[in-house]
C-alpha cells in the first residue's frame, strides 16, 4: 500500500484534534479537517454532523486514509450516543466503503474494557484480547465501533487500525494517569504507524506512552512500528504527593476505567 498522504480528520476541532492539526502535518500528510463546530483557524474545514451522510461522502472523496475522532467522547445519555458514535461511525464507514477509502484509525477507548480490574503488583499486563466490558453507553459505542471495523474488513476490505487510547493530553492529571498516559506526541507517533503498516486488517491496539507504571501491553501497537518515547514516570513524584499512590481500597483505583466505572464524566451538551 502507498503511504497515505491526504487524511480525513474526523473531530478536528476536539481537543485531541486540535493536539493531532499540530503535530501530524510534520510526517507529511495533508489533513482535510471535518467537525460539527467549526475548526477554529481553519476557514477550509468542513462543518458539518456524522449525521450528514451526503457531507460526509464529500469529505472522504479522494482522501488516502481516514483519522475517525469525531464523536461524544464522555459517558451520556444512549440517545445521544447512538445518534453521534454509533450511528455517526457507521455513517462514515459507509461513505469510506462508498469512495473506497482503503485504510481508517478509529479513535476507541480504554472505556471499552473499562470494568477490567486492573493489574496489581506482579499481575501481567491486560492483552489487547482480553474479553470486552465497557463501562459505560460510551464505551459500548467503541465496542460497536471495533465490531463495525471489523466486519467492514471481513465483508469490504476495509482496514482499520483501532486504537483503545488511554489518556492523552499534554500531561497526565491524575494517579491513574500515570499508567494510562498517552503522550500528544506518541499519539502522533502512533497514528503514523497506524497509517502505515502493512496488512493490518482490523487491528486493535492500545494507545499509551511507555509508562513505566503501564498497564496493558502495547505488543499488538509495536507490531505496527510504533515506538513510544515518553513516560509519565516524570509528573510521579509530583502527582503522588498532591494525590496520594493509588489506593487499593478505593473504587476509582479498581479497574482499567478508574472514575467511569463509578461515577462518570458527562458530555456537557
Ligand atoms: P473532544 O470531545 O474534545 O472532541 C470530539 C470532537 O468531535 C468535538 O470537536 C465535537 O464537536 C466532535 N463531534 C462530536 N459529535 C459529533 C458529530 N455528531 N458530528 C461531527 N462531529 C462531532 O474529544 P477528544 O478528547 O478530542 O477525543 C477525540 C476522540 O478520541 C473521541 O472519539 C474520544 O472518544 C476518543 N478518545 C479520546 C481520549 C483522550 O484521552 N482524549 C481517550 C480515549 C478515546
Ligand atoms: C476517554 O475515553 C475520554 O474520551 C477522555 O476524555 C478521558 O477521559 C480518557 O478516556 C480516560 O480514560 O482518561
Amino acid at each position: 500500500m502507498p503511504a497515505p498522504r491526504t487524511v480525513l480528520l474526523t473531530g478536528a476541532a476536539g481537543g485531541l484534534g486540535t493536539l493531532m492539526r499540530g503535530l501530524l502535518p510534520a510526517y507529511g500528510y495533508e489533513l482535510r479537517l471535518f467537525d460539527a463546530n467549526p475548526v477554529e483557524g481553519e476557514p477550509d474545514a468542513v462543518t458539518a454532523d456524522l449525521a450528514d451522510t451526503e457531507a460526509l461522502r464529500e469529505a472522504v472523496r479522494g482522501v488516502d486514509a481516514i483519522i475517525h475522532l469525531a464523536g461524544i467522547s464522555l459517558e451520556s445519555t444512549f440517545d445521544k450516543i447512538l445518534r453521534a458514535n454509533i450511528q455517526g461511525t457507521y455513517n462514515l464507514y459507509e461513505a469510506a466503503r462508498a469512495e473506497g477509502v482503503r485504510r481508517t484509525v478509529f479513535a476507541s477507548s480504554n472505556h471499552a474494557v473499562g470494568f477490567t480490574p486492573r493489574p496489581r503488583g506482579d499481575d501481567p499486563l491486560i492483552p489487547v484480547d482480553t474479553p470486552r466490558r465497557p463501562d459505560t453507553y460510551y464505551g459500548l459505542s467503541k465496542c460497536f465501533g471495533e465490531d463495525l471495523a471489523q466486519l467492514y474488513w471481513d465483508l469490504h476490505g476495509l482496514e482499520t487500525v483501532s486504537v483503545r487510547i488511554g489518556s492523552c493530553f499534554a500531561e497526565p492529571s491524575t494517579v491513574r494517569m500515570l499508567s494510562v498516559w498517552l503522550s500528544p506526541e506518541d499519539c502522533a507517533r502512533l497514528f503514523h504507524a497506524a497509517l502505515t503498516a502493512e496488512g493490518v486488517g482490523h487491528t486493535v491496539v492500545y494507545g499509551s506512552s511507555a509508562n513505566t507504571r503501564l498497564w496493558w501491553d502495547l505488543t499488538s501497537a509495536r507490531a505496527l512500528g510504533y515506538e513510544p518515547l515518553d513516560d509519565s514516570e516524570r509528573y510521579a513524584e509530583k502527582l503522588i504527593a498532591e494525590q496520594g499512590p493509588l489506593d487499593p481500597d478505593n473504587p476509582d483505583h479498581a479497574c482499567l476505567g478508574g472514575q467511569f466505572t463509578t461515577n462518570p464524566p458527562r458530555w456537557p451538551h
